[in-house]
This record gives C-alpha cells, sequence and structure tokens, in this order.
C-alpha cells in the first residue's frame, strides 16, 4: 500500500464521520450562502477541529469564494481542501537529523504511544541504513525498559538502559557516551509519561535537555511531541502545556485509525504552528507515517 491508500485508509472513521456531515453540507446546497458556512463550521467542528480552527476555515473559504468568484459548492469543496493543507503547513515537516549525531526527544503523556512511535520511527532510519541508539529514560516503570528493548530488537537499533528507579538523566548521559563510542546517527531517547505530579515531569525533563544541550552542544535536537489522536481536544490542552514548557518542535498524532477525530491534526498544527511530523494509524512498524498535508487533507474530504 502506498501512503495515500494507507493513510486513507488509517483516516476511514474520520473520513466516515465527515462525509456523513461534510459531505451533506457539499452536497446538500445548490447555492453557498449564509446556512451553508453555519452548516460547514459545524461539520468541521463535529470532526474535532475545534471551534477556533473551524471558524477560521470557514472564514478564510468565504474570502476565497468572494476573491476567486467561486459558484458551486464543488469549486468551494477544492478551495477548501487547499486552505486546510495550508493551515497544516507550519513547517518542515521532515526530522531535523542534519548533524552527526542528532537528537529525538520524545516526550507526552502517559499512554499516548511514545515508546511505539520511537520504535517506528527506529525501524524507518535504519532502514535507510542510519545506525540509531535508543535510550531508555523512562525509568518509572521497568517494563518500560522491556519494550524499548523489544523495538531495539524489531528494529535493528541498539540500546542504552539502567535499572528500574534510576536517574533518567544519567541514562541519558551513558546513551549519549555510547553513541559517540558506536559513532550512531541518530539518538531516540524515550522519557516517562507519568511521575509522581507533573512538576516532577517538567523538572526531569528540563534535567534531560541541559545534558543534551551539553553533551552535544551542537547536535540537531528535536523535540517530538506525541499525542494520542483519541483524546480530541484535550489532547490540545496537554499540547499547549508541554509547549511553554518542552519546547516542542515537532508532533506526532498516534491512534488516528482508532477515531472519527481525526480532525484534531489540523486543530494541533493551527493552533501550535508546530509541525506534525508524524501520524500514526496503527500498532505495527510501518503504521507510522511521514505527515504530507495535501495528501492527509486529500484523504480526508
Ligand atoms: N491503534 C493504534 N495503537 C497505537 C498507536 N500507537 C501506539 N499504539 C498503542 O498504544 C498503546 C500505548 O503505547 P506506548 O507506546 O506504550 O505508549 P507510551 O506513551 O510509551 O506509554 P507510557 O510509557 O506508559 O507513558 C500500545 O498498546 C500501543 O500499541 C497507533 O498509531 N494506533
Ligand atoms: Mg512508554
Amino acid at each position: 500500500m502506498g501512503f495515500f491508500d494507507k493513510i486513507k485508509a488509517g483516516l476511514t472513521k474520520t473520513r466516515e464521520a465527515l462525509s456523513d456531515t461534510l459531505g451533506s453540507v457539499f452536497s446538500g446546497f445548490s447555492e453557498i450562502d449564509d446556512d451553508f458556512y453555519d452548516e460547514l463550521e459545524e461539520s468541521l467542528i463535529l470532526a474535532d477541529l475545534g471551534v477556533d480552527t473551524s471558524v477560521k476555515a470557514a472564514g478564510l473559504l468565504r474570502k476565497a469564494v468572494r476573491e476567486q468568484h467561486l459558484k458551486t459548492t464543488e469549486e468551494a469543496r477544492e478551495a477548501l481542501k487547499n486552505i486546510l493543507a495550508d493551515m497544516l503547513s507550519v513547517g518542515d515537516t521532515a526530522l531535523n537529523l542534519s548533524t552527526h549525531p542528532s537528537v529525538i526527544l520524545v516526550i507526552g503523556v502517559n499512554g499516548v504511544g511514545k515508546t511505539t512511535t520511537i520504535g517506528k520511527i527506529a525501524k524507518q532510519l535504519v532502514g535507510q541504513g542510519k545506525n540509531v541508539m535508543l535510550v531508555a529514560a523512562d525509568t518509572f516503570r521497568a517494563a518500560a525498559a522491556d519494550q524499548l528493548e523489544i523495538w531495539a530488537g524489531r528494529s535493528g537499533a541498539s540500546i542504552v538502559r539502567q535499572h528500574e528507579g534510576a536517574d533518567p538523566a544519567s541514562v541519558v548521559y551513558d546513551g549519549i557516551q555510547s553513541a559517540k563510542a558506536k559513532d550512531s546517527d541518530v539518538i531516540l531517547i524515550d522519557t516517562a509519561g507519568r511521575l509522581h505530579n507533573k512538576t516532577n515531569l517538567m523538572n526531569e525533563l528540563n534535567k534531560i535537555s541541559r545534558i543534551v544541550d551539553r553533551e552535544l552542544p551542537d547536535a540537531a535536537k528535536e523535540v517530538l511531541l506525541v499525542l494520542d489522536g483519541t483524546t480530541g481536544q484535550n489532547g490540545l490542552i496537554q499540547a499547549k502545556q508541554f509547549k511553554e514548557i518542552a519546547g516542542v518542535t515537532a508532533i506526532a498524532l498516534t491512534k488516528l485509525d482508532g477515531t472519527a477525530k481525526g480532525g484534531i491534526v489540523i486543530a494541533v498544527a493551527d493552533a501550535l504552528q508546530i509541525p506534525v511530523k508524524f501520524v500514526g494509524v496503527g500498532e505495527q512498524a510501518e503504521d507510522l507515517m511521514p505527515f504530507e498535508a495535501k495528501a492527509f487533507v486529500e484523504a480526508l474530504i
């Protein structure tokens, strides 16, 4: 399956929900009037684009219809696709791996899919011939490092881990030394999603970040925030908190295969102005797609 078919399959639930609502807006109206825009807005909100982004999209469509003298709802549909694709294009969607090594710090609340996403990215990078190091800095649960080790085995990446309860920053320090010794191309750091409280978690992420900056001052560094697509607008609230504290540079939205609320991708990109770089559409290694705005919108509408 190519990218388009795969993303299309992964977005089936969202597309079905949208074609019920958005589809009936485009086919139910013979002319583009105020009622048309009202219903359009409503159906975008239902697909979890959020109120702000939906109102903005409808407003931009009004402008396009006026300026481009669009007459039919079919023309409006094409214009809407372009508008949504533009809203999704807020930066480079490729990971910045320009240095040797590069670092990807992966963060997000518990259960969103951090470890799985790391495993999938590792598999892709190893497939491209890169030397990949996984660092098990989630020492909060014993099983976390075991899970990462399974992904190291599946992907052909190396792994550095310590015992449960070890200081995550010290695991990161070890990981970086080992990556230097092994001449790794990319270091992927897995972090805990839950600690005793949120302040602890944020302090710990800061500490990890400082170690990376100190040991690899010139390295290209991505802070990849993983969000669970099924949590909809709650994910957006989480993202805003992480953005403030952790300097997020990229977003991965997981579990889009299990939700009718795939429109959250557009809400997140628009509200945060941080590029979505990956979408997860399943649990297997190949179910992580590098993000393409145009194809995503095509698959959605
Ligand atoms: N359907 C589906 N399941 C996913 C996807 N990504 C991750 N999962 C599943 O979500 C569950 C949680 O994934 P993890 O990778 O363990 O999440 P985590 O963020 O590392 O969790 P903690 O380490 O507990 O904070 C697992 O059962 C994964 O298989 C996806 O894109 N689609
Ligand atoms: Mg994990």
